[in-house]
């Protein structure tokens, strides 16, 4: 292609608003541009990227046993409230009317609407297992539109389904769907590791594992041991317990707990300086209102309250939220510092490190006061003890007995599930099966953020001069550079170099701007194309310039022998 018609317009500056790396990137590069908040047109070099993504997805997914076909984006509400969903997500589900004022929503996931066709499509067991997946524009109403396209409103997911008629049928589906990722992933160039997920919101009776892109940007953590290869996402991760006392042994020497006067002495930070204590000699009391109702949730002092793990202990309850400071003050009586959970009339959940502390510092519920020698086992008998916290870094592994917790930021890039029955049960989608019995198809769904990868690999894969793209998916493969298209030699050595290219399947960008040199080798930079020959003054000699993108070694050899290591380096991705 021919640069002067290609639509890549570059700026100098990226907007102020973008702070992911990435987005400045992209922006700055002319890969994409921002229709409204969260919503982007891929420019040309944008859309060239995403459909090379698009195509390995494809391959892989075939090559797995996967089906393709592509759904409507609008659904009709009565599917999601047949599956109960309608009423469960709020202003991210966007919804609208037809002429007919019949109601619909815009697909932000397509469980309902695959399980409908199933349902209407096969009855018999002979026609399953079936795995299909589409490619596909989703719509969700993210109240904050962050980073480009890591967080977008209107983004590319590829997403499959898959009906089995057995858990052990769906564990081998599962299986091969992790494999293809694994393959998707590395073929795309992205440094991705998959971890144990927490199957949140959308239920199902099985484990569910996501694939985290490392980077520092990512909303995601993830806790992965520095020995064995357990990983999980911070949502779900566990502590080993090597290493923890337990209190038992302990409980009858400990005193009772006795008042401590500790004026205006309110935080963790503030009670460890003036009792000269450790953080984790501290309980801390937390309130927070699961489904509204109020809860008490003791971690210990150096530890965080985990979310997830409360609201799945309430049979994945859909709101939580911290109570704030007067809702505290109310239900309990008890100034915010001075919380503790001895005489409070609240439910209590005690994280299990909690249960193993003899002698710790509680507040008194009582303004100014604490309490020394809480022994939680014996002073805090209802409280219902759990795993309650977030890991934190060097916490033991759970699964090995050598290695500690390490902490990752990571951009969620897939994510696969074991649904089980819950939409085939909702929706009717059943079989009959060999003795002739109606069974529901035992499910599992499977997402791939393709937009999403586009900017992960951004993120991945950059440098001071701008992008450096994966040649499986670059927008071209060759930048051919003629220093100044005024230079009929230089112009004749590049036309001809690029039909050789051409000719052999190379996609070639020729820059034949009339542009000050410096200009083209800073654009040529930006976009990231990952091999550059620049066509200067020896090409009467028949020498060019070249250059891999992702080194700084830059060799002058003849023109053939560029066409030489351009195609060895092709083969490199067959
Ligand atoms: C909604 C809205 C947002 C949502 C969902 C539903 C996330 C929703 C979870 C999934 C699960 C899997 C198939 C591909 C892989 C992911 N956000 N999820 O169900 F109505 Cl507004 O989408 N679906």
């Amino acid at each position: 292609m021919r640069q002067n018609t290609l639509l890549a317009p570059t700026l100098r500056e990226a907007p102020a608003d973008s702070e992911a790396i990435s987005h400045q990137l992209l922006l700055r590069a002319g890969f994409i541009r921002q229709l409204a908040a969260g919503i982007y047109t891929y420019l040309p070099l944008g859309w060239r990227v995403l459909r090379k993504l698009e195509s390995i997805v494809r391959q892989e997914m075939d090559a797995a046993g996967a089906q393709e076909l592509l759904m409507p984006a609008m659904q009709p509400a009565e599917l999601w409230q047949e599956s109960g969903r309608y009423d469960v997500y709020g202003p991210e589900l966007i919804r609208l009317s037809d002429r007919h004022d019949r109601a619909f929503a815009l697909g932000p996931t397509h469980e309902e609407v695959i399980t409908a066709l199933v349902r209407d499509e096969i009855q018999s067991y002979r026609k399953l297992p079936v795995t299909l997946y589409q490619i596909q524009t989703k719509y969700r109403d993210e109240r904050r539109p962050r980073f480009g396209l890591l967080r977008g409103r209107e983004f590319l997911m590829k997403d499959a389904y898959s009906f089995d008629t057995s858990w052990e049928g769906l564990n081998r589906t599962y299986w091969r769907m992790y494999e293809a990722y694994g393959a998707i992933f590395a073929r795309c160039g992205l440094n991705v590791r998959p971890v144990e997920a927490d199957a949140g919101a959308i239920g199902g009776e099985g484990s569910t594992h996501e694939f985290m892109a490392l980077a520092d940007i990512g909303e995601d953590t993830i806790a992965s041991c520095t020995h064995c290869d357990y990983a999980s996402n911070l949502e779900k991760a566990r502590a080993g317990d090597r290493g923890a006392q337990t209190s038992t042994d302990r409980t009858s020497v400990i005193p009772q707990p006795e008042k401590i006067h500790t004026p205006n002495i309110r935080t963790i930070n503030e009670l460890v300086a003036a009792l000269d204590i450790h953080a984790n000699e501290l309980i801390k009391t937390i309130v927070a209102l699961v489904d509204g109702k109020p809860v008490a949730i003791l971690v210990r002092g150096d530890h965080d309250v985990n979310e997830i793990k409360v609201r799945h202990y309430f049979g994945g309850a859909a709101n939580f939220e911290m109570a704030d400071a007067d809702t505290i003050e109310r239900l309990t009586g008890a100034a915010v510092g001075f919380l503790g959970p001895i005489g409070l009339d609240l439910p209590i959940l005690a994280d299990i490190a909690v249960a193993r502390m003899s002698g710790g510092v509680a507040g008194a519920n009582e303004r100014d006061f604490h309490l020394r020698n809480v022994q939680p086992l014996r002073d805090i008998p209802h409280a219902q003890i759990g795993d309650f916290r977030n890991v934190a870094e060097r916490d033991p592994c759970p699964r090995c007995e050598e290695g500690t917790l390490a902490f990752n930021r990571g951009i969620e890039v897939g994510h696969v599930f074991k649904l089980g029955t819950k939409y085939s049960e909702k929706l009717g989608a059943a079989f009959l099966n060999a003795e002739g019995k109606r069974q529901a198809a035992i499910m599992g769904c499977y997402g791939i953020g393709v937009s999403r990868m586009l900017s992960a690999i951004a993120e991945q894969n950059h440098d001071a001069g701008g992008l450096v793209w994966p040649l499986a998916i670059a927008p071209f493969h060759v930048h051919l550079i003629p220093v100044s298209i005024k230079d009929e030699t230089q112009m004749q050595a590049a036309e001809r170099l690029y039909q050789e290219l051409s000719a052999r399947g190379i996609e070639v960008l020729l820059d034949d701007r009339d542009e000050r040199p410096g200009v083209k080798f800073k654009d040529a930079d930006l976009f990231g194309i990952p091999m550059q020959v620049v066509v200067g003054k020896q090409a009467g000699e028949g020498l060019v310039e070249f250059k891999f993108r992702n080194q700084t070694l830059k060799n002058t050899i003849p023109i053939d022998e560029a066409t030489r290591r351009i195609m060895e380096k092709m083969n490199s991705i067959g």
